[in-house]
């Protein structure tokens, strides 16, 4: 109903914009009446004076690591009231069911848009039907879900099976083929898109080189702490049988270099125990650049000022893409330079 208001009103001011306009001078240059968007360029906040677009955010858990307060930062920081935005976060504690909740939670307060960073792939047909039914568009961001694709208007995020390709692209440059190759992975927490992916390429690429070992594989849960308990029971357990560490983001990457150091294990470097890392937060990137990681595979958090393009061009009457894979590149230890790690937004 809001949106039914919102888009009359729209069409009337337009309208009588339109009417004085074609009474006026015409300007020395093209002027774009208050109250509707250029064809040039999607403006990314609404114009002033509209009432706010109310946005509800589900995310899967606001401190759940650097990556993800970097995230939700960028959606505070961009859908502000400043900006035209009302912002209403939703934490889910990374528990599934209680995020799906959440999201019916916005569907019953009829907001206007639903963004979602999704804990897991699975359960969410039925919410998302019901939203459909509202009429309430939905965007998902950062992760992918399974669900049918004309249940929510467009995804965008990152390749994490890509992210994933890289590492170990990177990994089969650091040892040859008849080198032993003895790897650990520290994965995401279980069912998210990203842990996913990643440990898909890392499963892959052992496949097909004969030389490679997965000597251990758990979830770290993302965090520093389980992941540097997970590591100490590995060092126990093979010692310096371990070649590589696949840590499926900074925070894990980071408890693995702990636990390895606590345990007098050489780290990184060109002949330490190679650790591979995903997200590059500048605090991690710092740690690539002193030889603690060696493979640092960019994720990028900042998903705002896209999803308020996306909303604004809903706004506008227009359709976004279904799906917007953010462009993402990967450091090393050897070429990343101080320059780069300064220049790191998050
Ligand atoms: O790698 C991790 C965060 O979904 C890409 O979730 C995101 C992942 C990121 O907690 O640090």
């Amino acid at each position: 109903m809001k949106k039914l208001l919102r888009l009359i009103s729209f069409v009337c001011i337009f309208a009588l914009l339109v009417m004085a306009g074609a009474c006026a001078e015409k300007p020395s240059e093209t002027t774009v009446p208050v109250g509707t968007t250029t064809s040039k360029s999607v403006e990314t906040t609404p114009n002033a004076g509209d009432e706010l677009i109310v946005v509800g955010f589900a995310q899967c858990k606001a401190d759940e690591s650097d990556w993800r307060m970097a995230n939700t930062k960028s959606m505070q920081e961009t859908l502000s009231e400043a900006n035209g935005y009302k912002l209403i976060l939703a934490d889910s504690n990374n528990d599934a069911a209680k995020q799906v909740a959440d999201v019916q939670g916005f569907i019953d307060q009829e907001v206007d848009y639903i963004v979602i960073a999704a804990v897991n792939m699975d359960g969410w047909d039925t919410v998302l039907t019901n939203a459909k039914n509202a009429g309430i568009p939905v965007i998902l961001m950062d992760r992918t879900i399974n669900a049918s694709a004309d249940l929510y208007t467009c995804w965008v995020g990152s390749d994490f099976k890509a992210e994933g390709v890289k590492a170990t692209d990177w990994i089969s440059t650091r040892f040859t083929a008849d080198q032993e190759v003895n790897i650990v992975n520290l994965q995401g927490q279980l069912g998210a898109s990203a842990q996913i992916g990643r440990t898909e390429a890392l499963e892959d690429a052992v496949a097909a080189n004969s030389n490679w070992t997965l000597l251990a594989q758990q979830t770290g849960e993302w965090s520093t702490d389980t992941a540097k308990e997970i590591m100490a029971s590995w060092i126990q357990r093979h010692g310096d049988k371990i070649n590589v560490v696949y840590a499926e983001n900074d925070n894990m990457a980071d408890g693995a270099i702990q636990a390895l150091e606590e345990a007098g294990m050489k780290v990184g470097g060109d002949d330490g125990v190679a650790i591979i890392s995903f997200d590059a937060n500048r605090a991690y990137l710092q740690m690539t650049l002193e030889g603690k990681i060696n493979c640092n595979v960019e994720c990028n958090p900042l998903h705002g000022p896209k999803v308020a393009q996306i909303i604004q061009t809903i706004e506008g009457g227009g359709s976004p893409a279904k799906v917007e894979v953010v462009e993402e590149a990967a450091f090393y230890y050897d070429t990343i330079t101080q320059e780069i790690v300064d220049a790191r937004a998050y």
